[in-house]
């Protein structure tokens, strides 16, 4: 039996990650592989915070953290929002661990030993008074070109032209200021890509007809334009050591060892129970994984080219990726989301505005799939006001209720069903059908579609049946409508756990249906799936809606609050 290995892209430590970070990864991985456990598979999901870096060492100088501190720390707060917004890791791991130390250097000696590194003597900016080397983009200058005073040493933000740091006037370090800078020699190891071109070619070739188009089209672009040799290593303090000769106070670039913690994630997580976890039963020459990866577009040169060709130079049998998908970019507003400008919502701040599902729902409904999608909180607040208010959380309150009023709060029995009542259950079953297949297929976006008319399938249906009106003349009428709405609200439950796993588990406490079972209806079972609750079992009803609506004061408010006012 196939298993399922998923990855999200590991996201960066240095701060917390606003919303298009989460949907453009993370909560996409966690949709699906819940879809997949509910379908009985066996699914190995994992994460981790990517922890090495400059931007990591400097967001630690500013906090005035040592960096281990400070990532510790910034680990911890990742790993709660996360919780906080459900996503189901089997194991949040940390690419600062001992696992991601010794198979990165493993796979580096393994890479010399079959020749694909080659050492290289670079011209580095070195600061006398920071005391250390600068990456080009901490070297600040003027600009030659227009003549912007707080040029970076890798482009010019104001004219746009990319630069060297040596072209900039009175060059200074954007860490200290300080503008005692030299240039060193420093040597550094290269990873020799074009040596893996035919086999990487050969790769993207394989997976070419299955693989979305963002994803292949930014793969061959690479290619295209001819592999060149990448330096793996850094001046840096912080991060992996290069286990060479001569190389003291030099680590690997953090790409390089980034991809390689999702290996190392899943040795941590072996770890925790080492009697029946083995991580080289996911990662190395396996038959039956499925390796499936989520991220956002501008990680796709590291997943389809990097780390490929680290893993198919190393001559092992390291499982390689099966499918990738990728997301474009969600905006804000249609602009960027900034921190520094205070634009934009953030993880922590979403979750202190709403409770998980609106934004799970959100952001999976408007998922940046095949181009980007904005933000709004007009289009956020209409679409929660009307899917998750109107219809889902409608439906479940008015069946409830009714029943509890008209029959007490016991599921009511059931006679025999009518043509409207098959009528229903078979187009439920339809678009059940072609929810799981979107799904399966990793369409996020149409899948939310089909949910959301499944849902209002059984809003019509009660609009149709109008047991309120029935039970005046048909009691035994009323009761099997009834029955059928509140197992409708089970099989709900099930199919939107994916998406909105809180609300599903809501759901089944109203019914007081103690240990769950989420399994995945079965193809053309549906009349089984809806007679699982017995005649005369107890439900609760429910005090409050399932959902808030959002007011125009509120979306006012978050507008202000947000800096969407503009
Ligand atoms: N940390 C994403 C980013 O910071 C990067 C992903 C690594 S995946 C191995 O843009
Ligand atoms: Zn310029």
């Amino acid at each position: 039996m196939t298993k399922y290995l998923i990855t999200s892209a590991l996201p960066y430590i240095n701060g917390i990650k606003h919303l298009g970070n989460l949907v453009g990864s993370m909560l996409p991985a966690d949709v699906y592989s819940r879809f997949l456990r509910q379908s009985g598979e066996n699914v190995l999901f994992i994460c981790a915070t990517d922890e090495h870096g400059t931007p990591a060492e400097l967001a630690a100088l500013e906090k005035n953290q040592d960096v281990e501190t400070f990532c510790t720390e910034q680990h911890e707060i990742q790993k709660n929002i996360y919780s906080r917004f459900n996503l189901s890791f089997d194991q949040f791991g940390r690419s600062s661990s001992e696992h991601n130390l010794h198979l990165t250097q493993h796979m580096c000696k393994k890479l010399m030993e079959n020749g694909f590194i080659e050492e290289r003597i670079i011209k580095q900016v070195y600061s006398i008074d920071d005391g250390r080397f600068l990456p080009d983009r901490y070297i600040v200058g003027t600009c030659p070109h227009c003549g912007y005073e707080a040029a970076r040493g890798d482009q010019c933000e104001n004219c746009t032209r990319v630069l060297d740091p040596t072209d900039l006037k009175n060059p200074r370090s954007a860490v200290s200021g300080s503008d005692r800078l030299e240039i060193k020699d420093s040597k550094h190891l290269f990873l020799k890509l074009p040596m893996l071109e035919k086999e990487l070619e050969k790769f993207i070739d394989e997976h070419e007809a299955e693989w979305p188009i963002v994803v292949t089209s930014i793969a061959r672009k690479w290619l295209k334009e001819g592999l060149r040799e990448r330096c793996i290593t850094r001046d840096l303090k912080w991060g992996i050591p290069v286990p060479c000769d001569g190389y003291d106070g030099k680590v690997f670039y953090v790409w390089f060892d980034a991809p390689i913690e999702y290996i190392g994630a899943t040795a941590e997580w072996a770890d925790k129970d080492p009697e029946t976890r083995n991580y080289k039963n996911w990662w190395y020459d396996t038959k039956d994984v499925r390796y499936v990866e989520f991220m956002a577009k501008d990680n796709i040169p590291f997943h389809t080219i990097m780390f490929p060709a680290t893993l198919l130079g190393v001559r092992e049998p390291w499982k390689k990726v099966d499918y990738i998908k990728g997301f474009n970019w969600l905006t804000f507003y249609g602009g960027k989301f900034s921190t520094s400008q205070k634009r934009g919502i953030f993880t922590n701040q979403a979750l202190d505005e709403f409770e998980s599902d609106y934004w799970r729902y959100w952001l999976m409904a408007n998922a940046p799939e095949n181009s980007d999608s904005s933000f709004t909180f007009d289009g956020f607040a209409s679409m929660i006001n009307k899917d998750l208010n109107d219809v889902l959380g409608n439906f479940v309150n008015r069946v409830l209720k009714m029943t509890a009023s008209k029959m007490g709060a016991r599921v009511p029995e059931k006679f025999e069903l009518q043509d409207i009542d098959k009528l229903f259950i078979e187009n439920l079953s339809k678009r059940i059908s072609t929810y799981t297949r979107c799904l399966k297929d990793l369409e996020f976006r149409k899948a939310l579609v089909e949910l959301r008319a499944i849902w209002t399938e059984g809003n019509n249906y009660l609009t149709e049946a109008a047991p309120w009106t029935v039970i005046k003349t048909d009691k035994n009428r009323a009761s099997t409508i009834l029955n059928l709405a509140i197992n409708i609200i089970r099989l709900y439950a099930v199919l939107s756990a994916p998406v909105i796993p809180a609300t599903s588990e809501k759901m089944m406490s109203l019914l007081q249906i103690e240990k769950p079972d989420y399994f995945w209806p079965k193809e053309g079972k549906l009349f089984e799936e809806l007679s699982k609750l017995s005649v005369g079992k107890e439900f609760s009803v429910p005090e409050n809606p399932l959902f808030q609506k959002i007011t125009q004061d509120r979306i006012d408010e978050l507008c202000e609050k947000y800096g969407a006012s503009v």
